[in-house]
């Protein structure tokens, strides 16, 4: 019985080790060539809800390829459904883009929710990226720091 008890572990812990590894592969998170870099999901200070605090929360979207790129028609959106979406948008080659919470007047550097309140949690959150098609380029399920931002 115990060998027995043994046996299946050892195949459980076998399947649950090819499920592990299978899903990095199967993502498209590690070589997306539009990739979310940073998150800034808790702005320095208290959250008032002033415009200042709401745009230091903020999402960097990075061109990690050598070729311009649209993103016109893409979304951010976090777990709750608040969702940035791209107008017309080109990113260049190795460039990024600031997506603020708050209000402000869009350049190629920064964009803006246009919210009067917080997107992303402080106690963890899950940011989404997808194409003007609606599938998912990149996302990222992110745990609080002590620094109140995360990178990669
Ligand atoms: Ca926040």
């Amino acid at each position: 019985m115990l060998r027995r008890l043994a046996t299946t572990a050892a195949l459980v812990s076998a399947v649950a080790t090819t499920a592990v590894v299978a899903i990095p592969s199967a993502s498209t998170a590690a070589t997306a060539a539009l990739r979310i870099t940073k998150i800034y999901y808790d702005s320095p200070n208290a959250d008032r809800g002033g415009n200042t605090s709401l745009n230091a929360e903020w999402v960097r979207i990075t061109n990690t390829t050598s070729t311009n790129r649209s993103l016109t028609g893409w979304t951010l959106k976090d777990k709750t459904g608040y969702t940035y979406k791209f107008p017309a948008f080109t990113l260049k080659a190795k460039a990024s883009v600031y997506v603020h919470t708050g209000k402000g007047t869009a350049t190629s550097g920064h964009r803006y929710y246009n919210r009067t309140w917080y997107v992303w949690n402080n106690t963890g959150d899950t940011a989404y990226l997808r194409d003007s098609k609606g599938v998912l380029k990149d996302s990222w399920a992110f745990k609080p720091t002590k620094y109140g931002y995360v990178v990669r």
